[in-house]
């Protein structure tokens, strides 16, 4: 079992409200094709999700935020998921929408349905989910990051490889020469904030991906825009990307 993460960097473009990046998208379900192996898709917010929320004051805390930017938020994260679930099936994939709200409650996973969204995978189907505006309780709501939505199969489903495609080569050790961090062994890497994205961007990444790491699973950043290196990374060809190698206890 494999999940893939594709972030909101790379099927939208963060500079412009509400534009999905359709080639880019294409391209990646033409390569996810090569994949021969069960894979759950989680997709995030990008310019769509992300341009609401912070429009509407949305985050990540559970509170009453305006009902208007809940809706709003919710139905463009719609939209986005609609516009991967056609490109998947023009590629001849076959997607299989599954909103969180199908297996959260509140901010916690429901295992059970977790369990079956890996026999949907194992069925040959290829569940989508992605980051959404969610009900919390109490008149509350909260974002939630398709990051974190990550960690939470991962807990439960014990994939045998996480994938997180970026817009980045990778992590790199200093931004201005590029220089990519091929491997980290349970060290914790500075970032530096991206402010427009109310889940966290990189900083979000990193956290999820050590606490898969450190639930004994490799966890893999590569560049979406050259998606033949998911493939790669999957068939455990010569990888090109920062591997988090996961901690096995005991
Ligand atoms: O881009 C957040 O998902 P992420 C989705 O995976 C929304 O953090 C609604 C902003």
């Amino acid at each position: 079992m494999i999940l893939i993460k594709l972030g909101g960097s790379i099927i939208t473009n963060k500079e412009k409200p509400l534009s999905p990046r359709r080639k880019t998208i294409d391209n990646l379900a033409k390569s996810l094709r090569k994949i021969q192996e069960p894979m759950i898709i989680v997709h995030g917010g990008g310019s769509y999700g992300h341009y609401w929320s912070v429009k509407y004051d949305m985050h990540t805390q559970p509170r009453k935020y305006d009902i208007k930017g809940v809706s709003i938020v919710k139905n463009s994260m719609i939209d986005l998921n609609k516009i991967i679930l056609d490109s998947f099936v023009k590629n001849r994939l076959t997607p299989y929408c599954l909103p969180p709200t199908d297996f959260m409650t509140g901010n916690k996973p429901i295992a059970k349905k977790v369990k079956e969204i890996q026999k949907i995978a194992k069925s040959g189907l290829i569940p989508v989910t992605f980051g959404d505006a969610l009900w919390f309780g109490q008149n509350k709501t909260y974002i939630l990051s398709g990051d974190k939505i990550m960690t939470h199969l991962s807990k439960i489903l014990k994939p045998r490889l996480s994938i997180f495609a970026l817009n980045e080569d990778g992590l790199y050790s200093d931004l201005k020469t590029k220089k990519l961090i091929r491997e980290l062994k349970g060290e914790s890497p500075k970032i530096s904030e991206n402010k427009m994205d109310v889940t966290g961007g990189m900083t979000r990444k990193v956290e999820e991906a050590s606490k898969i790491a450190k639930m004994g699973m490799d966890v893999f950043f590569v560049n979406g825009n050259k998606p033949d290196r998911i493939v790669q990374a999957v068939k455990n060809k010569k990888f090109e990307g920062t591997l988090f190698k996961g901690k096995r206890h005991g």
